[in-house]
């Protein structure tokens, strides 16, 4: 029989792919949804079906991370093999401003999960999406034991999630295994992070839309890697003989400013003329630099990333040029082609599609 899965945040940009590899792996998948007053399942339309249809392996449920009462109810009934909790307020800089939301939707939200599984009593195995924010202010490269010094309401809510995972795996046995994800990036990301702001505002400028682009801090240090490539990661833990915590990330670290500068240079334009500095969206504490060693997932899940930063650059801008209309420089499509295979090659028509809306659900 097909095995079953449960996917939180199956609306974002990992919850998509992720929906979008376990299909192809032959999961039945089911998401939760969050009730809106217009449609938010854009990431996902492409792979909805009507629920009518014999052959749909996709299913949708109404709920919210902060309604444990529905959260129960559907583990009970859905009886999931598997479950990738993806679902949070994931935007740092909002978290400063929605501290007490983002504690109760990233930090107990995971609790909500975790007590329903125990009190349902089905045999499980649970995925936390646990952040390298929650490393803050720790010497760089982190790995699974570099202690979390967080800076930020969504960086504490995360180490709150973490730790109540590793105590339901050890109190309950319970298959429960932490990622702790470097940023990765795609075409699905969210608009108003910084690297899809940058790779969007260029498309944009390109096409006569935009003008300026307004940045906060340029100096900030991260490791951003290929999205697509860490949700295979996550299947891959729950897949173990054994739970366990993971790093992923590519271990190499960037600045914001070359990532202006890279995406610029991409379509011939100089960043200086367009990039102003906004104090609006400095953080009140920042995360100066993260880089990963992911030498643990390395050799024990045998997972390192293909794709390096100037690639995922392209790849970014290639996917928001076609979204305005433009002819993509192309070396994005070269690069997906070339390295990732299968499901992978998608990402650029999808990321189209997502345009559309389904309007059936
Ligand atoms: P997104 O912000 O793209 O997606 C977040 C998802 O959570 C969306 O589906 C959103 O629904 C859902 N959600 C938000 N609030 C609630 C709620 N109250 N109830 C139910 N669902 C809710 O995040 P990503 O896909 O980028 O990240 C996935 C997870 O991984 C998150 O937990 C994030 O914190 C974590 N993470 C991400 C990293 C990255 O670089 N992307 C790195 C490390 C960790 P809706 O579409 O309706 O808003
Ligand atoms: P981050 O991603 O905070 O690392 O969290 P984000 O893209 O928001 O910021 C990255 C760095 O860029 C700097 N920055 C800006 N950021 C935004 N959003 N907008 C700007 O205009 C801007 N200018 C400069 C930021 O200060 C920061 O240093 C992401 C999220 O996906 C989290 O959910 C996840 O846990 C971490 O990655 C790993």
């Amino acid at each position: 029989m097909a095995r079953n899965a449960l996917i939180t945040g199956i609306t974002g940009q990992d919850g998509s792919y992720l929906a979008e590899f376990m299909l192809a792996k032959g999961y039945t998948v089911h998401g939760l949804i969050r009730r809106a007053s217009s449609f938010n399942t854009g990431r996902i339309d492409h792979l909805y079906r009507d629920p009518h249809d014999p052959e749909t392996r996709l299913f949708l449920h109404y709920g919210d991370l902060s309604n444990s009462e529905q959260l129960a109810g559907l583990i009970y009934n859905i009886r999931p093999d598997e479950i990738y909790h993806l679902g949070a307020q994931s935007h740092v800089k909002v978290s400063f401003d929605m501290p007490e939301y983002t504690g109760d939707v990233t930090g107990i939200g995971t609790t909500r999960l975790l007590e329903a599984i125990r009190r349902s009593g089905i045999k499980t195995r649970f995925y936390q999406a646990s952040s390298s924010e929650m490393y803050g202010a720790a010497p760089a490269p982190q790995s699974e034991r570099t202690p979390f010094q967080p800076r930020s309401p969504y960086a504490a809510a995360k180490v709150y999630a973490y730790w109540m995972t590793v105590n339901y795996r050890e109190r309950c046995n319970l298959f429960a295994c932490n990622g702790i994800l470097f940023n990765h990036e795609s075409p699905r990301r969210g608009e108003t992070f910084a690297t899809r702001k940058i790779t969007r505002a260029v498309s944009r400028i390109l096409a006569g839309e935009q003008h300026k682009l307004y940045l906060g801090n340029l100096d900030a240090r991260r490791d951003w890697g290929y999205a697509p490539e860490y949700v295979e990661a996550m299947w891959l833990m729950l897949q173990q003989d054994n739970p366990d915590d993971y790093v992923l990330g590519t271990g190499e670290s960037h600045s914001v400013r070359e990532f202006v500068e890279k995406a610029f240079a991409y379509v011939g334009l100089g960043w200086q003329q367009y990039v102003e500095v906004d104090a609006r969206y400095f953080r009140p504490t920042e995360v100066e630099l993260l880089q990963a060693d992911a030498s643990k997932a390395r050799g024990q899940l045998g997972w390192s990333p293909k794709v390096g930063f100037e690639e995922l650059i392209a790849i970014m801008v290639d996917a928001d040029m076609a979204s305005v209309g433009l002819s993509p420089v192309g070396r994005g499509r070269e690069i997906l082609a070339a390295k990732l295979g299968d499901w992978h090659q998608n990402s650029l028509s999808i990321m189209i599609a997502c345009q559309r809306k389904s309007g059936d659900l």
